[in-house]
């Protein structure tokens, strides 16, 4: 197995090999990213074929990718996903994710936890021993400077994410802010995700632990698939 350098193609089979698990009458739960994206694409390719699926989105961009290559939508009031194929910014093979690189973690980790089966896809580079990726904490805007001291009680550096081409913070698709908090290793990701948790104006934060049933890591030539 030849170790890719994060490329699209190593995201491809990651994606892909995720989407050969669905079957005909699934309901999909549909992630968010570039990873995500492919399978995706792949689904709507079973679909043109005949194959009949649901998609339920965790974004704006997953919907609307959704839309474009022809997978049927429904909510989560109308079914609970069979499986949910969702990237993320770095892994352990435990399952230990670090996830919110594209702002989508709180309507991801509902739709995950709610999956029978959770699908995490990934390009070799994002698999690592200790996380150590700044976590995505989602939270109200009111609340921005309460959390903030309260994350800088729990030792993190948080950083207000904003627009790369625009001027301003970025606004998730819940009408709230982010911000991205370093903490240096995280050696207890439950802890921290525990602890996390139970600050007032958090919607939601990016530890992801007890969620991925199956992770399916791409390489420039191959992709392994790990049961957690
Ligand atoms: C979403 O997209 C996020 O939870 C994760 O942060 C990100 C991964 O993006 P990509 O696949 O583009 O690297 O799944």
């Amino acid at each position: 197995m030849k170790a890719s350098d994060g490329t699209d193609e190593a995201k491809r089979r990651a994606g892909e090999s995720a989407a050969q698990q669905v079957e005909s009458g699934m309901v999909v739960g549909l992630g968010t990213g570039s990873t995500a994206a492919h399978a995706i694409r792949a689904l709507g390719e079973k679909v043109t074929a005949g194959m009949e699926i649901h998609g339920v989105p965790t974004s704006y961009q997953s919907r609307s990718l959704a839309r474009e290559v022809g997978i049927p939508l429904c909510t989560l009031e109308e079914a609970r996903p069979d499986i949910a194929i969702d990237g993320a910014d770095q892994l352990r093979l435990d399952g230990a994710l670090v996830k919110g690189g594209g702002a989508a973690h709180a309507r991801e980790k509902i739709v995950d936890t709610s999956a029978t089966r959770c699908l995490i896809v990934a390009d070799d580079t994002k698999l690592t021993d200790t996380l150590d990726h700044p976590v995505p904490v989602e939270l109200l805007p009111d609340a921005i400077s309460t959390v903030e001291r309260a994350i800088r009680k729990r030792d993190g550096d948080p950083t207000l994410r904003t627009a790369r081409r625009k001027d301003g913070p970025v606004v998730t698709d819940n009408g709230n802010l982010v911000f991205d908090c370093a903490f240096g290793p995280i050696e207890t990701p439950k802890s921290l995700a525990t602890s996390l948790s139970a600050i007032p104006g958090i919607v939601e934060h990016g530890i992801f632990t007890d969620v991925a049933t199956e992770i399916h890591i791409g390489s420039s030539d191959d992709v392994t698939i790990h049961s957690v």
